[in-house]
């Protein structure tokens, strides 16, 4: 029998513990007889350097998933760790950095081979094919590489049907070790490739052209039925950009969960303006069929900010998603932005209003606020770069991108005080019940009511005793 030959693919160090989708789907379009792939995640295996080296010595290439932000930091000492140990070993970069920064991260980084620009499947399968057989990578589409002396970027790939992809093997993690670190069995899943939406502070319409591309409902609910009895999950985490994007999608979906007595709850993401199109009839079957939370940006409460932003929403859309989303009792998180760069104090107070209103309609509502950063690749990054702002120029620079914490220069110091008394006032004021904190907590709703955030003794007092977890 002939040895598979070992790929191998790393996810960096970050907070939360999504399972690694990218990774997952690569690792699932390779064919099984000849490839043995090996996932490292560095939120889980305690020991990654480890894992790594047992696998090097009979690998093709060592494949990296790289966000923008702090995971560049890990994904970086890793790379050149693995170069270290076996300078002939193909170093690929792949995911939303690399596709934003193709050349820039060769130029960058000597210990990277090859960058991967967009969807990666079918770009990877035909990579690994070439590595192997050391054949050209010249007609390889999505690429960038190094040729001789110089970095050659070659065309851009097509967006691929995802219905043309092979089912994701989540065999190849550790499921159950995402679940405990998560603390609940919650499966993680995306149903979907790109968004048709054109919303300025976001990458995705540079990255995927505002393509779209989506499961069928029907593989999805096979799908389901064969993870459930797999993996016995409580929970489907759905991961996509845009999950609600065509209503008919959605219900043929939620009949599929009914039908075969899933049993399971499900969130994802859905536009305001998807609530606006969707029926009473709709809500209620995606309800029925286990519906537990949404996610809508909302992003600013001034209709003006909104436009400016290319939402393509009525801020009325927003109160009538939140007002159905209540009486069907499904949970919301409403994500704003402040800071955006000119952003007025009227258009603060909007936001300031709009927030207070969603938290009155429902406990199950939440409102996390930004602070506006220029994340590469969107159209106001383009702007305010063009305007002066400058944005880091290597790969140690950007690791150091990191949002939290760190507000962009369109945020004044009094305007941070402000929203961080107001989130966490919110937060005690309209967080859940407990009827030990009731004094506390009305008197959060009165601190809200009149931002009135003087002396925030309660808030000094609970980052005593509990410090706030930084996100990556
Ligand atoms: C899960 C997730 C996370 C997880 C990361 C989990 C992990 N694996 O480490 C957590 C919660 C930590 C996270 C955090 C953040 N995220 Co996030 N996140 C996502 C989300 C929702 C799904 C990612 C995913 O799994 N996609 C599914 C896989 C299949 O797609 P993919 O990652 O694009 O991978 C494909 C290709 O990119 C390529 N590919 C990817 N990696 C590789 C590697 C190789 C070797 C190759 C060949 C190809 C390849 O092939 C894959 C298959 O086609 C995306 C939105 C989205 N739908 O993609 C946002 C997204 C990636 N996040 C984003 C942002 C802004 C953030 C945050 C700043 C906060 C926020 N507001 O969400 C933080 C900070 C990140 C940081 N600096 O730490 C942005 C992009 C930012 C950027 N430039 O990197 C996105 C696109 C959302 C958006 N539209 O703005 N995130
Ligand atoms: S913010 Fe959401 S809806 Fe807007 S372009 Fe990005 S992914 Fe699409």
């Amino acid at each position: 029998m002939l040895t598979r030959k070992k790929i191998l693919l790393y996810n960096p160090n970050t907070v939360f513990y999504d399972m690694p989708l990218a990774l997952l789907a690569l690792g699932s379009n390779l064919d099984n007889d000849s490839y043995d792939v090996i996932i490292v995640d560095g939120r889980i295996d305690p020991n990654a350097k480890q894992a790594i080296k047992n696998h090097i010595k009979d690998a093709i290439c060592f494949g990296v998933t790289v966000l923008t932000g702090k995971p560049i930091k890990d994904a970086l000492e890793m790379t050149q760790w693995v170069k270290s140990i076996d300078p002939e070993l193909t170093t690929i970069w792949g995911g939303w950095h690399t596709s934003l920064f193709p050349t820039e991260t060769l130029e960058d980084e000597k210990t990277i081979d090859i960058t991967v620009q967009g969807q990666g499947e079918e770009t990877f399968q035909e990579l690994v094919a070439a590595l192997d057989n050391k054949t050209s990578l010249d007609n390889i589409k999505g690429i960038c590489f190094r040729k001789e002396d110089s970095i050659v970027k070659n065309p851009g790939r097509l967006l691929r049907d995802m219905n043309t992809l092979n089912r994701i093997n989540y065999d190849l993690i550790d499921v159950e070790a995402y679940f405990t670190k998560k603390g609940k069995r919650q499966f993680d899943y995306i149903s979907s490739t790109g968004c048709y939406f054109r919303c300025t502070f976001c990458a995705d319409p540079f990255v995927f052209g505002r393509n779209y591309s989506a499961v069928d409902p029907e593989r999805m609910g096979e799908e389901f039925e064969y993870y459930k009895s797999k993996y016995q999950f409580d929970e489907i985490n759905f991961q996509d950009e845009t999950l609600f994007t065509y209503p008919k999608r959605i219900r043929k979906m939620a009949n599929e969960f009914l039908d075969r007595n899933l049993n399971v709850l499900w969130s994802g993401t859905m536009r305001a303006d998807q609530a606006h199109r969707m029926t009473d009839e709709d809500f209620a079957l995606v309800k029925k069929s286990g519906l537990k939370r949404v996610l809508i940006g909302v992003e600013s409460g001034s209709q003006e900010m909104m436009d400016w932003l290319k939402k393509d929403i009525k801020l009325e859309y927003v109160f009538e998603a939140a007002e159905r989303c209540a009486k069907f009792d499904v949970g919301v998180i409403f994500p704003f932005i402040v800071g955006f760069p000119n952003e007025t104090q009227k258009s603060l107070d909007a936001t300031i209003s709009v927030v207070k209103q969603l938290n009155a309609i429902s406990p199950k509502f939440e409102t996390p606020i930004f602070y506006f950063k220029p994340y590469p690749g969107s159209q106001i990054t383009s702007e305010v770069v063009a305007n002066g702002y400058e944005l880091p120029n290597s790969l140690k620079e950007w690791a150091s991108f990191d949002y939290i914490g760190s507000a962009g220069p369109w945020v004044s110091d009094e305007m941070y005080n402000f929203f961080e008394n107001f989130k966490f006032f919110l937060k005690v004021g309209y967080g859940k019940r407990r009827p030990l904190f009731y004094p506390v907590q009305q008197f959060s709703r009165w601190r809200v009511a009149n931002n009135s955030f003087g002396f925030p003794i309660e808030r000094k007092v609970f980052e005593l005793v509990r410090p706030a977890q930084k996100l990556s």
